[in-house]
């Protein structure tokens, strides 16, 4: 059980701290609400969304009990399977959400078998580069800033595809959407190394995803998902790094165990989850400016109730950032330039061994928010209504048990 230190700040660090934390957002997925499954199968909640107004109430009440999920990821073809139109910023205001970061969907049509943007096929590609057209107007009328691109493309057996040809038409197509985007409008480009391509991905480490957003323009910069990267790579570096190339355009969190897991933050490995955020405040300690990145959830949870996931994983961030806040920056660097290796890494070691509950529960207060939101919200009911009501709403809609519209 890691030791437990009482919270010793000065009054300055946290007030700093408190100040931080309180302008901490993350934004969460319409996707983490509804039902989902794996490919062995999908196994029903009743409260899970079962339509859009569902998924902006739980988001909203996630941000009621936790002040700091304010927006809401969508995904074209899940959430609008019948188009959008303005009645959906409406819909997200009366929840007390707003639309965050647009996801165009280029991996489930059939005609994506063999790749959206990266498909031998030019008419393949000239239909995902629309796609991703006609998600960038929707996102100019949600006044989104950020269109979120991932794509399944890849090969499943060598000789299969040409690696290089499809690096150029990926690059060709992402230019188009840059020169496409509003002004306020950033491009996130994501990366995978695996699934559901088995041989190669087309945009598939941290340095794919540079190339093609350097290639596409300068409002495009990397999403790093924490659950895409190859068992023991040093993610924290690669954060490091972009933050430093001023290319870090954002996170998916979550936790994963061996692949792609979409587990709650810190169930897993905290420890690697705290020295990203690390990489984070230090940039922070030294500019004196808070990072200007899109922090988003990416989770659906099959064996959690979707809320109570989605809290629990927020104030995991919440706590792991609050941690990574209280490492005491001068001693590190005076540790750091004597090479004093135990003593720079028992300054590391000893903020992420300190419970911060204390912080927390100021920052909480100050926010007016539960001083323990996971418990409040457990208690709260809101869970058994809305079983009670999405049971009735998917059987009048005649929607298999589990089933919804997106
Ligand atoms: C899947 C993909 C990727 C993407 C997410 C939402 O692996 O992380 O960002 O779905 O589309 O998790
Ligand atoms: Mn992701
Ligand atoms: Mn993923």
């Amino acid at each position: 059980m890691a030791r437990r230190d009482k919270l010793l700040l000065s009054s300055s660090a946290q007030e700093r701290a408190v100040r931080r934390l309180k302008r901490f957002q993350i934004e969460v997925p319409s996707w983490g609400f509804a039902n989902t499954g794996t490919r062995f199968g999908k196994f029903s909640q009743d409260a899970a969304a079962v339509d859009l107004g569902d998924k902006f109430a739980d988001a909203g009440i996630t941000h009621q009990f936790t002040g700091m999920t304010p927006s809401v990821a969508v995904h074209v073809l899940w959430d609008f399977p019948g188009g959008f139109d303005k009645s959906v910023v409406t819909l997200a205001r009366k929840h007390g959400v707003r639309i965050g970061a647009i996801n165009p969907n280029l991996f489930q049509d059939q005609c994506y078998k063999f790749g959206s943007v990266c498909n031998s096929d030019a008419r393949i590609r000239r239909r995902a580069v629309k796609h991703m057209l006609d998600s960038i107007e929707i996102g100019r009328q949600a006044k989104s800033e950020h269109l979120s691109l991932w794509f399944a493309d890849g090969a499943n057996y060598p000789g299969q595809a040409d690696i290089r040809r499809r690096k150029k038409w990926a690059t060709s197509a992402l230019q188009k959407a840059h020169k496409t985007m509003p002004r306020n409008m950033t491009m996130l480009v994501e990366y995978k190394p695996f699934e559901p391509a088995a041989y190669f991905t087309d945009f598939f480490d941290w340095g794919s995803s540079y190339l093609f957003a350097k290639a596409a323009g300068p409002r495009a910069k990397v999403l790093v998902d924490t659950g895409h990267h190859l068992l023991g790579c040093n993610i924290e570096q690669i954060v490091a790094w972009l933050i430093d190339e001023k290319m870090l355009g954002g996170f998916h969190f979550n936790d994963r165990k061996y692949a792609d897991d979409d587990l709650t933050v810190g169930s897993i490995d905290p420890y690697q989850a705290f020295r990203i955020f690390n990489e984070i405040v230090a940039y922070e300690w030294e500019t004196g400016r808070d990072l200007d990145i899109a922090y988003t959830i990416d989770q659906s949870h099959n064996v959690k109730p979707k809320v109570q996931a989605t809290i629990q994983t927020v104030c995991m961030v919440q706590e792991l950032f609050a941690k990574a806040m209280i490492v005491d920056r001068k001693a590190l660097a005076a540790s750091q330039a004597s090479q004093d290796t135990v003593g720079s890494e028992e300054i590391l070691r000893r903020a992420f061994l300190t419970d911060v509950t204390p912080l927390l529960k100021v920052v909480r207060k100050a926010m007016k928010v539960p001083a323990d939101p996971l418990s409040a919200y457990r208690a709260s009911g809101y869970e058994q209504q809305a079983a009670v009501q999405r049971k009735a709403k998917r059987k009048a809609l005649g929607l298999s048990e589990g089933g919804s519209y997106a």
